[in-house]
C-alpha cells in the first residue's frame, strides 16, 4: 500500500479503484503507465492540451547505450537488405507472429514484403532491431521503426510507425517486450524523433481509436472449409458462390494498373483526399513512389485515367498478406488483399472497389479485408463485406488527443 493507506482502505476512492482495477480499462499495465501515451485515467480530462506529452530533449541527454537484455541474449541490427537476415526475420514471423482469438491463422508476411515495409526513403537500418541468443546465434525477438510524416489535425509530425514487434513463442511473459519497446524508443531519439503512431489487436493505454475489419469473400468454398467463414443461414454452397460472384473484368474505362509516370498526379490527388481526415500520412513523391507503386505479390495499385482528358480522377490500392492456416489438411495459406488508400473523386468509391474486388478476384486472392477507417464504412455493407472478430486499436506515442476519434476520422492504414 500507498503511504497513509490502510490495507482495508474503504474509502470511495479504493472501491472505485478496486472496481477500475477489476474492469478491462482499469487494468494494470506497469509498463505502459511509465510511458508518454494517454493514460486510462485521464480519459475525458479537457484540461489537457493536445499535442506531445513530453518535451523533446537534446540528443546529448539520451541514453548512449543499448538497454540491458538477459543475459543468454544480445541485441543485433537486422540488415533487411541482406537475404539471409532477411529469411532469418521472414522465418521468425512465420513461426511466432499475429493469430487471430482461435488460432486457426497466423500472419505470414512475404520476404518480399517485408524487405519493401521496412526500406521506405529515409529508413534507418538501426531501427530494424532483433534479439538473438548468444549461444546458438538464433534469432528470438524483433521489433522495428521506420520514419513518416504524420499529420494530427493541423501539424505535421515526424513519427516512427512501429511494427513487427513479436518475441518467440517460448520467451513469452518474460517482459522482454517493453525492453525491446524502451530500446526501440531510444533509437528513435537518437535520430531526433519524438513521436510514433502503431496498433495493435490487444488495448494498451489509451487508443486514438479502435477500427474493425470487414471481410470480402472472393472464394467462399475456400474460406468455408478452412473455418475463416461459416455458410449463412439457410444457405447452400451453391447459393453462396453465386452471392459473392464477380464481373471478369473491372467497369470503370480507364481503370488500369498505376505507373511511375502516375507518380506525381497520384500524389496530388492523396494530398488533397487525406487532408479530410484528422490523422492522417503526409506523402511525397517519393513516399508514393514507394508506397504506392505496385511491386509483385506486395502492392497492387490501380487509377483511373479520363478516356477523354487523360486526367487520372481516383486511385485505389491493396496489399498481400497471406496468413498460414494452422492445421488444415487441404490448405497451408490463406491468400487475403487489405485494402490501403484509396481516393474517390470522379468515380463513386463503391464502384472503384467492386473495380479493386474484381482485380483482387482475378489475381486469386481469397479475400478482401479493410478497416472501417476514412470513407470504408460508406461500401462494405452493399459489396457484402461482413464484419470481422477482430479490432484493430490504433495508438499515438507521446501525443495526445484531447478526444478520441472516430475510425473514419482516421486517414492512415499502417502494414
Ligand atoms: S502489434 C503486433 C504485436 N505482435 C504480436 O502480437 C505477435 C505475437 N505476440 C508476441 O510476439 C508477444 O506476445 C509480444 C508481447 C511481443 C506482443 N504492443 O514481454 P512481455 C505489453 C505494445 O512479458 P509478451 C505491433 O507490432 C503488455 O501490455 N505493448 O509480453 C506494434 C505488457 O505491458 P504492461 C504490448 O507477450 C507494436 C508487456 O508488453 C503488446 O512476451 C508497438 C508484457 O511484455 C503490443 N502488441 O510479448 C509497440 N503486447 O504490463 C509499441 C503486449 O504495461 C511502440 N504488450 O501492460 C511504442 C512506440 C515506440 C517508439 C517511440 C518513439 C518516440
Amino acid at each position: 500500500p500507498q503511504p497513509g493507506q490502510s490495507q482495508e482502505d474503504n474509502s470511495l476512492e479504493a472501491i472505485v479503484r478496486q472496481f477500475q482495477d477489476s474492469m478491462s480499462v482499469g487494468k494494470q499495465h506497469k509498463f505502459w503507465e511509465t510511458q508518454p501515451v494517454g493514460q486510462f485515467k485521464d480519459v475525458g480530462d479537457k484540461n489537457l492540451p493536445e499535442g506531445p506529452i513530453e518535451p523533446a530533449t537534446p540528443l546529448s541527454e539520451v541514453k548512449q547505450e543499448p538497454y540491458n537484455l538477459p543475459a543468454q541474449y544480445e541485441w543485433t541490427t537486422c540488415d533487411m537488405e541482406s537475404d539471409e537476415t532477411c529469411n532469418e526475420v521472414y522465418a521468425l514471423l512465420k513461426n511466432n507472429y499475429v493469430e487471430d482469438d482461435e488460432n486457426m491463422f497466423r500472419f505470414n508476411y512475404s520476404k518480399e514484403f517485408l524487405s519493401w515495409a521496412l526500406r521506405p526513403p529515409g529508413y534507418y537500418k538501426s531501427w530494424h532491431i532483433g534479439v538473438r541468443a548468444k549461444t546458438s546465434k538464433k534469432l528470438v525477438a524483433f521489433i522495428t521503426g521506420i520514419p513518416a510524416r504524420i499529420r494530427v489535425r493541423g501539424e505535421v509530425v515526424k513519427m516512427a510507425e512501429v511494427n513487427f514487434l513479436c518475441v518467440h513463442k517460448k520467451l513469452r511473459s518474460k517482459r522482454l517486450a517493453p525492453v525491446m519497446i524502451k530500446e526501440v524508443t531510444r533509437r528513435v531519439h537518437l535520430e531526433n524523433i519524438w513521436q510514433a503512431a502503431y496498433t495493435a489487436g490487444v488495448v494498451l493505454p489509451t487508443p486514438v481509436t479502435t477500427a474493425q475489419y470487414w471481410h470480402r469473400s472472393l472464394n467462399p468454398k475456400k474460406l468455408i472449409d478452412v473455418g475463416f467463414s461459416r455458410l449463412g443461414a439457410r444457405m447452400t454452397m451453391s447459393r453462396t458462390i453465386k452471392l459473392y460472384k464477380l464481373p471478369d473484368s473491372p467497369a470503370t474505362p480507364g481503370f488500369r494498373k498505376m505507373e511511375l509516370h502516375d507518380v506525381p498526379a497520384v500524389t496530388r490527388l492523396l494530398r488533397d483526399y487525406l487532408a479530410q481526415f484528422a490523422v492522417a500520412p503526409y506523402f511525397d513523391e517519393d513516399d508514393v513512389e514507394h508506397w504506392l507503386r505496385p511491386v509483385e505479390n506486395v502492392i497492387d495499385s490501380f487509377v483511373v485515367e479520363s478516356p477523354e482528358t487523360h486526367e487520372i480522377t481516383d486511385f485505389c490500392s491493396f496489399y498481400t498478406l497471406p496468413s498460414s492456416i494452422l492445421g488444415n489438411q487441404n490448405y497451408s495459406t490463406l491468400k487475403a488483399a487489405y485494402s490501403y488508400y484509396n481516393v474517390s473523386n470522379k468515380t463513386p468509391l463503391l464502384q472503384l472497389m467492386n473495380d479493386a474486388l474484381i482485380v483482387a478476384k482475378q489475381k486469386d486472392f481469397d479475400v478482401f479485408n479493410a478497416l472501417d477507417v476514412m470513407f470504408n464504412e460508406s461500401f462494405v455493407k452493399e459489396l457484402k463485406f461482413g464484419p470481422g472478430d477482430g479490432q484493430l486499436h490504433y495508438y499515438l506515442y507521446n501525443y495526445r488527443l484531447q478526444q478520441a476519434l472516430r475510425p473514419s476520422e482516421l486517414g492512415l492504414v499502417l502494414l
